[in-house]
């Protein structure tokens, strides 16, 4: 018989993190524990406040009445949602690999996400992250743990933060994303592209705050990511964009299946999907970096490098703080 725990957690920031103008100190969230016979698995539900739409006590609750064994209810919360998704795909990919390292045949499973196993590609490459108030050091560093891919975040004076990229790309010759959280107007992001000249850069995230002014900045050369426009779009809406050049999916803030349905038809449009944090605990962390390498033929950088900003880890082995992650490696909980 399946039966559930939800376990709140918190871990302190090992600094402030200050983003889209918001600052954190701590991180509050509830991990799942779904147990079926000797198998388990494990999900993260963690509303990112700012960010996500629902509050962490409105996800809780619409987890105790998801789990409740008499009243099964899809929750309408995408972090509660996310949190239940990810914990069954974590019991389906665990009972899968048992029972195939016993030899027993898998049964065929069909349904939603996380009821059905997914079989994912055994790394999960992520991309590094640069703060606001970061630069050429810290990039050295993380270039040093041996990421290839950093993104960075920008928004701030649109010369100075196209010079702080260029001295970045240049120090490290690393890959380049970008991030802006809707900080510029129109002007500053061209000013911005710009004064960046012939740096070369995968995309940037969400230039200003609207949608037209991204779909523009595209046309003019500028490859664009969405990000926050996402959260006001249906899926059908999103698979009719073809001009961006990533979509940013944070599966916490739509859903482990519905995140599934969009990255698919993405691809289908050449578009590239990027699954990434919302600031997640490890548990939260492993469980995208398994969803992530069950997304298309590539292995596409997560934005999954979050984990150094947390001042500690709830699993053995922690998620590693360098450019690949790897799922053959079976995390338990601390
Ligand atoms: O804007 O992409 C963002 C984390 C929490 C909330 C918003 C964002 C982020 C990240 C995650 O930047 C890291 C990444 O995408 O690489
Ligand atoms: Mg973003």
């Amino acid at each position: 018989m399946l039966s559930a725990e939800i376990i709140p957690y918190m871990l302190p920031f090992t600094r402030p993190v200050v983003l889209g103008g918001r600052r954190y100190e701590r991180r509050n969230g509830l991990l799942v524990k779904l147990t079926d016979g000797e198998d388990e698995g494990w999900g993260e539900c963690a509303p990112l406040p700012g960010f996500s739409g629902e509050t962490l006590e409105e996800a809780r609750r619409e987890l105790v009445d998801a789990l409740h064994p008499q009243s099964w209810r899809r929750p309408d919360s995408p972090a509660a949602r996310c949190g239940l998704e990810m914990a069954l795909a974590d019991l389906a990919r665990r009972r899968g690999a048992r029972l195939s390292t016993s030899g027993v045949e898998r049964q065929a499973q069909t349904g939603s996400e996380g009821v059905s196993h997914h079989p994912g590609r055994p790394f999960q490459s992520v991309n590094a992250v640069l703060l606001e108030s970061e630069g050429v050091p810290e990039a050295e560093a993380l270039m040093d743990a041996g990421y290839s891919t950093v993104k960075i975040k920008v928004g701030g004076d649109p010369e100075r933060d196209a010079s702080r990229v260029q001295g970045i790309a240049q120090a490290t010759g690393a890959r380049v994303r970008l991030d802006a959280n809707q900080s510029w107007t129109l002007d500053e992001a061209r000013r911005f592209a710009s004064h960046l000249g012939d740096t070369a850069i995968e995309y940037i995230e969400e230039p200003t705050n609207s949608l037209e002014d991204s779909r523009l900045l595209s046309g003019e050369g500028l490859p664009v990511a969405l990000d926050e426009s996402l959260r006001g779009m249906t899926p059908d809406e999103v698979a009719k964009l073809d001009w961006p050049t990533a979509l940013v999916l944070k599966p916490m803030m739509m859903g482990l299946g519905i995140s599934r349905g969009v990255a698919e038809r993405a691809l289908e449009r050449g578009i590239t999907p990027v699954i990434s944090s919302s600031l997640e605990s490890d548990v939260g962390l492993w469980g995208l970096a398994h969803f992530a390498a069950t997304l298309g033929s590539a292995d596409v950088a997560a934005g999954l490098g979050t984990s150094r900003l947390l001042s500690g880890s709830l699993t053995l082995p922690p998620f590693p703080k360098g450019p690949r992650a790897d799922l053959r490696q079976e995390f338990s909980v601390i």
